[in-house]
């Protein structure tokens, strides 16, 4: 196979010494800092130094002084908890932003060092990391989209590596086993995981919980994979050639002794995740004839790691001309796509989708709503790459034009992920923030629970990240309780930054799925249902009613409305027909649509206040636990919905069974309009 780019990069190999010198600053750094702040986990930086400095002075496609480089080689540091590795990286190859004063800050309030590594704080900082695995399932995203993105603009602007750095935790947790045989299967040839080998955990040796043969385990799921001497740099750099060569993602499994250098605490968990101590570090810095005080790198050790931050820019400087180069349509798209910029088209799309569904209306499903709304917005946005962990036909995330991306055809734009939600979650996270490309997904809402520390760490990350998540309630019948979410809702409302979104209908359906793509900062969840739904939005709605979070779908027929009816999703018919019921005992009431209570709740507190109303009388119905809801109906409304697991039924029986209906809803406010009657005059 052909040297790609990334094989360029390959400088000559520095001598034994000077190369010990170089990883040695990385040791020093990492005692000093982890000492100062009186916290934090010297034993990985000081244990993969060698192999960080190989891969940063040698290997690396990266300019120090551009970031954001769309072509550069991402290197995830999986284990966060190593990340004095990082930061004392991007210090030693000149990062702008972690200077000397902030590797003394390590872990200190605002500073560019916190204690694990987090994206969009510290530039150079690919991905957020500390929960472990989840980066390696991150960099298997990254790869995802690094594979996607050449077959779509070519090798000339797209062509660079995925490299990681995983620990023994990384890989005793589950998600890497979902991760690595999603790579394997995918054939992520340009993925290169360096597991730091080091036998050693929290609790002490890993045999006392774990026996796998990771260079096995790798291979079974389609890696290359080697073991090396994880100190011997020439051995590093062999393996790394090997890997960037090779036709499938690569392992190296470094064998390296943790806490390298420290003379009694080295090789042992005890230098894992606590400061050393000063008498430690004294003789450390003898034993490895470090001989600088605390936080001074030599000028002569510091020059050649400082020339290793500026190698890659003569290559930057040549992408940026081939990208110049492009015919101005292909370079403008490009641009957009990394920018992460959405195309006027969505607007049309949308208007388009309303046109019909005003035209014909649908009772269908919000699942099918979604599909019918994707095959529109697909095409209008090349940058959304669809999928399902193995759900597709129950998710509908499948737009009918997309293909398949696999390993024959990365140009796909769908992507069977298999019953991996754990990886899929994670996987998505890195596709977004490799850029170029949004990715969503699909599984049901009751196995949100399996995506959801990689959704906590879309919304830390501000990650747009679209996650479908059908069969949303009780209405999904029989395949039961272990099916049926119940408090899914209020647990996702709970992530920050986290948009939840459930439509009422076809037409909502198309709103939320443009408030999620628009919203560039965060993760969305579009929670839709199995069955079939009345569309309750008639004619054409230029703006887009959902923005707010929440709407006045019907108002009373006379003046002041006696009760107001807040529902979502599949329970706003519910209250319309209750409000029907209302009618016809004289009572007037009016119905709010809830699609986004995010959103309803970050809005101004006039609009708020506005929105919800002042009836006497607030309920609110959803088909989930009540938790949350206070903050609209106040702690004096009623809430009809769950309070514990649903049953196995027909969807009309568990609705019946569970008293979600229209005639509980209109008994409710009447029952509260007769006592708060009777209250009126005794007061
Ligand atoms: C999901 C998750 N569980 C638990 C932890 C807490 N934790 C931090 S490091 C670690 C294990 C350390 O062992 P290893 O991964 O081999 O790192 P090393 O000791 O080599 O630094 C654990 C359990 C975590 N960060 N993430």
């Amino acid at each position: 196979m052909a040297a790609g780019p990334a094989s360029n990069a390959v400088r000559a190999a520095p001598d034994r010494a000077a190369h010990g010198r170089m990883a040695n600053a990385i040791r020093a750094l990492a005692m000093d800092a982890v000492e100062q702040a009186k916290s934090g986990h010297p034993g990985l930086p000081m244990g993969a130094a060698d192999i960080a400095t190989v891969l940063f002075t040698r290997f690396l496609k990266f300019d120090a002084a551009a970031p954001d480089w769309p072509d550069r080689d991402r290197f995830v540091l999986s284990a966060g908890h190593g990340s004095m590795l990082l930061y004392a990286l991007l210090y030693l190859v000149g990062s702008a932003n972690v200077t000397i004063d902030e590797i003394k800050r390590f872990r200190q309030l605002g500073s560019r060092t916190p204690g694990h590594p987090e994206h969009g704080h510290t530039a150079g900082v690919e991905t957020t990391t500390g929960p472990l695995g989840q980066g390696l399932a991150n960099a298997v995203g990254m790869a995802i989209a690094e594979r996607h993105l050449a077959a779509t603009f070519g090798d000339e602007l797209v062509d660079h590596a995925t490299y990681v750095l995983a620990s023994d935790g990384d890989l005793m947790e589950g998600i890497s086993q979902e991760a690595i045989a999603l790579a394997g299967h995918l054939k992520l040839r340009k993925l290169i995981v360096l597991y730091d080998d080091n036998g050693i955990s929290i609790d002490g040796p890993t045999a006392l919980a774990d026996s796998v043969d990771q260079v096995q385990r790798f291979e079974s799921a389609g890696w290359a994979a080697a073991r090396i001497d994880g100190h011997d740099p020439a051995a590093i750099a062999a393996a790394l050639e090997a890997a960037q060569h090779a036709d499938r993602p690569s392992l190296i499994a470094c064998r390296t002794i943790i806490g390298f250098g420290a003379p009694t605490k080295g090789g042992t968990e005890k230098s894992h995740g606590a400061p050393l101590g000063p008498d430690e570090i004294a003789a450390a810095r003898q034993r490895l004839g470090w001989t600088a005080p605390a936080f001074e790198i030599p000028a002569a050790i510091l020059e050649p790691w400082r020339a290793a931050g500026r190698r890659g820019a003569a290559a930057r400087l040549i992408w940026q001309q081939r990208l110049a180069a492009r015919p101005p349509h292909e370079r403008a798209e490009f641009e957009r796509r990394t920018r992460g910029e959405l195309t006027a088209a969505l607007a049309g799309a949308v208007r388009t989708v309303k046109g019909k569904l005003a035209a014909a209306p649908k009772e269908i499903a919000t699942r099918a709503a979604s599909e019918f709304a994707l095959d529109h917005l697909t095409a209008a946005l090349p940058e959304l790459i669809g999928g399902s962990a193995d759900l597709t036909g129950s998710n509908n995330t499948r737009a009918k034009a997309m293909t398949v991306l696999n390993a024959a055809d990365y140009a796909g734009r769908f992507i069977h992920y298999g019953v991996r939600e754990h990886g899929m979650a994670a996987a998505m996270n890195g596709m977004a923030l490799h850029g170029g490309v949004i990715p969503y997904s699909g599984t049901f809402l009751v196995f949100s629970d399996y995506c959801r520390p990689a959704i906590r760490l879309a919304a830390l990350m501000r990650q747009r990240v679209i996650h479908v998540m059908t069969h949303d309630s009780i209405g999904l019948g029989e395949d039961g309780p272990t099916h049926q979410p119940v408090e899914h809702l209020a647990a996702l409302r709970a992530i920050p930054n986290l948009k939840v979104f459930r439509p009422c209908d076809a037409v909502e359906t198309v709103e939320c799925w443009q408030l999620a793509l628009e919203n560039k900062d965060g993760p969305s969840v579009l929670a839709l249902s199995r069955q079939n739904l009345p569309q309750l939005r008639r004619g054409v709605d230029e703006p887009n009613r959902c923005a707010d979070g929440a709407y006045e779908l019907i108002a009373s027929d006379e003046g002041n409305a006696a009760v107001s009816l807040f529902a979502s999703g599949s329970e706003v018919a519910v209250a319309v027909a209750a409000r029907q019921l209302l009618a016809e005992r004289g009572v007037s009431a009016r119905v709010v649509s809830v699609p986004c209570v995010d959103l309803l709740l970050a809005a101004s507190a006039s609009l708020r206040a506005g929105i919800i109303g002042q009836a006497r009388i607030n309920i609110a119905v959803e088909a989930g636990i009540g938790q949350g809801w206070d903050a609209i109906i106040g702690t004096s409304g009623t809430f009809i919905g769950m309070t514990g697991f649903g049953a196995s039924a027909p969807y009309k029986d568990l609705y019946q069974h569970f008293g979600i209906t229209a005639e509980k809803v209109a008994d409710a406010a009447l029952a509260r309009l007769r006592a708060s009657s009777i209250q009126g005059i005794h007061t």
